[in-house]
């Protein structure tokens, strides 16, 4: 646990420990690597260096999700902090916070103590975080938890809170499958008090023109982060791969409404995995399936709520309408 924060008593971390161990990702590798269509969950993007690519990420001009989400958070941060009447904020993958910062500044002008609980799967990234909101704001109080949270929202009854706002931002719910995320809202949902919100910040349909460079920029950052889960095989699991055999993809899925990406071996292959003893093979242009990015539109963002218990409040969009922000309470 970080000192400072032990001496402060502003700060306190769950750890939840053995979700991001590299016995699980060794599993998941392995059972991804040997399917039909290979595959790897995205959430193993995130170790320091990835998190690091998509801070870089969020400032490319394609990425427009970053900017016009900041843009709803800054804009309507007061009637958003009204909207919450000042509850304990619980946010799902909070990484950085540097969009929940501009609400956490609307708790801090109300000149009232507030306790923030933010609860991501990386532990550099939560630290750091916590060490910069206690520097800058001088009533909040944080209680982070370091867990993967995707299977499991109930890990938050962990802050014993007696009523709370709880916030999943940046669409990170897209990379769930729609099953997937009325599950996840409605387990949520189920741990709810009456008084209890629900902020959600999702990326709305738009045309693949807009969509498919936000996953494709043009100084391959997003290339880049994409490959640094092979680097991360390579390096936690003794993984053989070159990261440079393997091509970026995305693609727009207009059926299924996501963002695919992949990687795609540009040539036949065999990559040996030490930690899962297999060589995975690979045929010329075989794909993984490395990340889904689910859109919507703002009625099936209102279905997914009514789907999982939960009643569509307000919402707030951008300029342009590229995001929403939903604001729902439990039925
Ligand atoms: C953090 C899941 C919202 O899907 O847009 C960015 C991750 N992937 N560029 C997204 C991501 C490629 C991002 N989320």
């Amino acid at each position: 646990m970080e000192t400072r924060a032990i001496r402060n008593k502003r700060f306190q971390l769950h750890e939840m420990d053995g979700h991001v161990h590299w016995r699980s990702f060794a599993r998941d590798v392995g059972f991804g690597l040997t399917a039909q269509q290979k595959w790897l969950p995205p959430k193993y993007f995130y170790d320091e260096r990835g998190s690091q690519l998509y801070e870089q990420i969020c400032a490319l001009p394609e990425y427009y999700l970053y900017r016009a989400e900041l843009e709803i958070l800054c804009t309507y941060a007061a009637e958003i902090h009204a909207e919450i009447a000042h509850l304990t904020l619980v946010e799902f993958g909070s990484g950085n916070a540097s969009k929940t910062r501009h609400l956490l500044a609307a708790y801090e002008r109300a000149g009232q103590p507030f306790r923030y609980c933010p609860v991501d799967i990386s532990r550099e990234v939560l630290r750091d975080t916590a060490n910069r909101l206690l520097d800058e704001y001088s009533h909040i109080e944080i209680r982070a938890m370091h867990t993967d949270f995707a299977r499991q929202p109930e890990v938050i009854q962990a802050f014993q809170l007696e009523k709370k706002a709880v916030a999943f931002l940046g669409s990170t719910l897209g990379n769930f499958t729609p099953e997937e995320s009325v599950k996840f809202l409605e387990r949520t949902a189920a741990i709810m008090g009456p008084d209890d919100v629900f902020l959600l910040g999702i990326d709305l349909k738009k045309s693949p023109a807009i969509l498919v460079p936000a996953y494709d920029d043009s100084q391959g950052v997003t290339a880049a982060f994409n490959r640094n889960v092979l680097r991360r095989i390579n390096s936690e699991l003794g993984g053989r791969f070159d990261p440079q055999s393997f091509e970026h993809l995305a693609v727009y899925n207009a059926a299924r409404g996501r963002i695919e990406m992949h990687l795609r071996s540009r040539l036949a292959q065999q990559v040996p995995i030490a930690k899962i003893e297999q060589a995975i093979s690979f045929n010329k242009d075989e794909t993984i399936h490395t990340e889904s990015s689910y859109k919507y539109t703002a009625d099936e963002v209102r279905n997914l709520g009514c789907g999982a218990n939960l009643v569509l409040h307000r919402t707030w969009s951008d300029a342009r309408g590229y995001f929403l922000v939903a604001l729902f309470r439990s039925r």
